[in-house]
């Protein structure tokens, strides 16, 4: 699906008005300081590297009262706004985006901006979380934990200031989930009601992670372009400690970066996103720094690195 020479375009996206906690949006940074634009590089790809201005959509946004329960929606709208346009910009050229974040409020727009060039696209969602509350079930109020609700088009999500711009683009049967183990009684009804598939941590014990990819295959099938929306708290906290929301009894090391081997090799991958890498959390240094470098090994992964 994509142009020669493969291109990847690094997004970098600063942002984390999705959720309350200071320092994910100092993500995208220190990915790009461990290496990883020459990383890709050397895997063979192109790479184009860009940032988003965040803090001039920010300060467009003059004040940012809540919505109902929703927090931070102006801030949150305005940047997934922008970030749809520039996802689909790349995938128009024939590239793919590879967006750093910043929180998981951030695929509302990634996810819409691939719609744009892909209708057909599949979104594999790699979490802890199912990020599919609505503006009326979330008890938090924090937009990274609602963009699938946005994409789907649930009930409540057809509110200003996100339904200036965004059309529901993504179908119940388009979504797979991967890794999820803290998932709110409103998801969980949400989830049965549509009849998501989903793959939670019990299923990945159960099965192991290399069936869990063969059912996810066929499931959405092995010829259609695949968007994967990597949140490395999926990852055991053990393994990326730095991340706002940790939850125990996550997928170990292989796990995580099998899934993202497994996209690679079915050369479909469209679109990545590598969010919720938070450097101000964590025990110490080395828990940053370990973190920080699974982002890079997770990307690298989804863009074909092989371990032979
Ligand atoms: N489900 C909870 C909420 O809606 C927690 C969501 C946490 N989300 C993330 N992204 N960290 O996956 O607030
Ligand atoms: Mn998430
Ligand atoms: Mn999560
Ligand atoms: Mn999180």
């Amino acid at each position: 699906f994509l142009e020669q020479p493969a291109t990847v375009s690094v997004l970098s996206y600063p942002f984390s008005g999705g959720q309350p906690r200071a320092g994910v949006d100092k993500g995208p940074d220190h990915l790009v300081e461990a290496g990883l634009l020459k990383q890709l590089q050397s895997l063979g790809w192109h790479v184009e590297y860009s940032e988003g201005a965040v803090d001039q959509l920010l300060a467009t946004v003059k004040s940012d009262a809540d919505i109902g329960k929703m927090k931070q929606p102006r801030a949150v709208s305005a940047v997934t706004k922008q970030l749809a346009a520039d996802v689909a910009a790349v995938a128009q050229g024939g590239k793919l985006p590879l967006t750093l974040g910043g929180d998981h409020s951030l695929a509302v727009g990634t996810v819409a901006g691939t719609k744009r060039k892909f209708p057909d696209a599949a979104l594999v969602w790699v979490d802890a979380h199912a990020d599919i509350n609505t503006p009326l079930t979330t008890d938090s109020g924090n937009l990274h934990g609602c963009p699938v609700s946005f994409l789907l088009g649930l009930e409540g999500t057809d509110v200003a200031p996100f339904n200036e711009w965004l059309k529901p683009c993504l179908k119940p049967e388009d979504l797979v989930y991967i890794g999820l183990r803290d998932i709110d009684n409103g998801e969980k009804k949400i989830l049965k009601d549509l009849g998501v598939k989903v793959f939670t941590m019990h299923d990945v014990d159960k099965h192991g992670i290399g069936k869990v990819m063969d059912l996810v295959l066929d499931h959405i099938g092995r010829d259609r372009p695949i968007h994967l929306s990597y949140d490395v708290d999926a990852l055991d906290p053990t393994i990326t400690p730095s991340t706002g929301t940790p939850v125990r009894g996550g997928l170990n090391f292989r796990e995580g970066h099998y899934i993202a081997e497994a996209i690679a090799e079915t050369g479909n991958l469209v679109a990545l996103d590598v969010v919720e890498v938070n450097p101000s959390l964590g025990e110490d240094a080395a828990s940053v720094a370990q973190t920080v470098a699974i982002g890079c090994s997770l990307s690298r992964a989804a863009l074909g690195e092989t371990l032979l």
